[in-house]
């Protein structure tokens, strides 16, 4: 991935949207895996700070920016009207997009390069990890209010950002498709973890079916509902504003739910290497399962509540699919700091797989008390 220097970026790209003051400063920012991330503070005409959210979108995984940038901006604009009917403050409890200077909702340089400008939400802190089953509620009931909020948007109106995100049997098949290729020579390393995979395929199957059949209803989900895609408020501790739409699509509430629980139910971080300090911590499910149940308000079914173990179970598994198959692909999907990254976060998503299945009687009681 190229990196352009902060100056240019500064120079060329900032002031083509329609900012409030000055650029003073521009800084690389947040710990996401997809985009380019920078904050840029600009100080405006009566000395006030105003600050910004810039992003370089990645243009290998989202292939067309512009139906990206129109689901975002028209999914933001309908949260804005309920958020204002309820008498919420919009700029900092939805993500806010400042339009470029041509009126459009990102803009592309002359190397081709796509970016986009978010309001900064102010007086609100992202978590990296959960420090107590409380931060994990309340990020429940966020992520599950949003779902609620989102329950009457008109779901095909969206554009599919990336087809068959969370299609687990398709990101299995493209597993085995990596593994197949084997294309830098890296399988003979991960003999035990493909392993692990290949004998999970039935798991594999169980959301999609229900979806196809009808069992669990289609509705508009987040897809990425990882700790770090929701800013907490400063002063109460509550999740305020879900951030990281690029994958807002029509999906499961399973998908929702089971990210959530993979990332911020494990007792250690998602690229661990020590794998003994890896679990899956019940009383942080509980926290979880007990907020996402409220936060979604009497909307889940009693079959999608039945089933969220097993979304938990499902979306941890296909995370550790989808780094393995990346490992394996040489590393061009996520991005990484250090060799073997991704190889370590595909070890502690099989590792937390491995505990789920050794707890899944009590993850099934904890579930049943909300049923
Ligand atoms: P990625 O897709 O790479 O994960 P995100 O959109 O999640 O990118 O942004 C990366 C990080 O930047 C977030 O985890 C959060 O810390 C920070 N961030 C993103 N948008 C905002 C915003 N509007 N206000 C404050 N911080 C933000
Ligand atoms: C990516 O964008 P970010 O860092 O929030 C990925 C998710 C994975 C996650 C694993 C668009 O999320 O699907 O679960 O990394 N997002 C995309 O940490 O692929
Ligand atoms: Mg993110």
């Amino acid at each position: 991935m190229r990196e352009a220097g902060l100056e240019k970026i500064k120079e060329n790209i900032c002031n083509q949207f329609q900012i409030e003051g000055k650029v003073e400063k521009l800084i690389r920012f947040g710990n996401g895996h997809i985009n380019d991330t920078y904050q840029m503070i600009c100080r405006r005409g009566n000395g006030e700070i105003r600050r910004y959210i810039l992003q370089r979108m990645n243009d290998e995984i989202f292939k067309n920016p512009a139906e990206l940038m129109e689901n975002i901006a028209n999914v933001t604009a309908f949260l804005r009207r309920k958020i204002v009917e309820r008498g919420g403050d919009a700029e900092r409890e939805t993500l806010t997009v400042i339009r470029t200077v041509d009126e459009n909702n990102f803009y592309t340089d002359k190397n081709g390069e796509n970016w986009r400008l978010f309001l900064f939400i102010e007086n609100a802190f992202c978590l990296e990890t959960v420090r107590n089953p409380e931060d994990f509620y309340n990020s429940a009931v966020a992520f599950g209010n949003f779902q609620r909020l989102l329950a009457e948007y008109p779901a095909d109106t969206l554009h599919e950002t990336i087809r068959n995100f969370h299609n687990t049997v398709s990101r299995f098949s493209d597993f085995e498709k990596a593994v197949e290729e084997d294309i830098c020579g890296r399988k003979k390393e991960v003999e035990p973890e493909i392993r692990f995979v290949l004998e999970r395929e039935a798991d594999c199957h169980v959301i999609c079916d229900a979806l196809k059949s009808g069992r669990i209803p289609l509705r508009v989900t987040h897809n990425d509902t990882k700790l770090n895609n929701i800013m907490m408020d400063s002063l109460t501790g509550k999740g305020i504003c879900v951030i990281d739409l690029d994958t807002v699509m029509p999906g499961s509430a399973l998908y929702d739910y089971g990210d959530s629980i993979r990332f911020g139910a494990s007792t250690a971080l998602e690229d661990e290497r020590n794998l003994d300090l890896v679990s899956c911590d019940l009383e942080l499910f509980e926290a979880y399962t007990k907020g996402y149940i409220e936060g979604c308000g009497g909307h889940l079914t009693k079959e999608e509540i039945r089933l969220l173990p097993m979304g938990a179970k499902i979306m941890t598994l296909e995370c550790g699919m989808r780094f393995l198959a990346d490992y394996l692909q040489n590393d061009i999907y996520y991005k990484i700091h250090r060799d073997r990254q991704n190889l370590d976060r595909a070890r502690t998503q099989f590792k937390l797989v491995a505990d789920m299945e050794s707890k899944w009687e009590r993850m099934n009681a904890i579930v049943s008390r909300y049923l």
